[in-house]
């Protein structure tokens, strides 16, 4: 499963959100400004960034917007 953390005012956040929308990718969305997910990032990743997708099934996770729109390309 996949796990995108984001903001909703970020433009790197609706870059991913519209790729994974327009290629119909699976994913659960996970708001930065919700629950613990801000901490969550930063235990995993070690910064403050947005967006940031974690593979559950993989055990990988990433920064960078174009870096995570080339992951879920090679999922297809
Ligand atoms: N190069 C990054 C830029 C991401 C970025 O700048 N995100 C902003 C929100 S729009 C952010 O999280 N800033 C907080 C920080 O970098 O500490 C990408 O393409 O994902």
């Amino acid at each position: 499963m996949l796990e995108l953390y984001y903001s909703p005012t970020c433009p790197y956040c609706r870059k991913v959100l519209s790729f994974f929308d327009a290629n119909g990718i699976e994913f659960t969305p996970k708001d930065v400004a919700e629950s613990n997910n801000y901490n969550t990032i930063i235990k995993l990743g070690g910064m403050a960034q947005v967006p940031f997708l974690v593979d559950t099934d993989r055990n990988k996770h990433m920064y960078e917007s174009d870096a995570i729109i080339d992951y879920a390309k090679n999922l297809k």
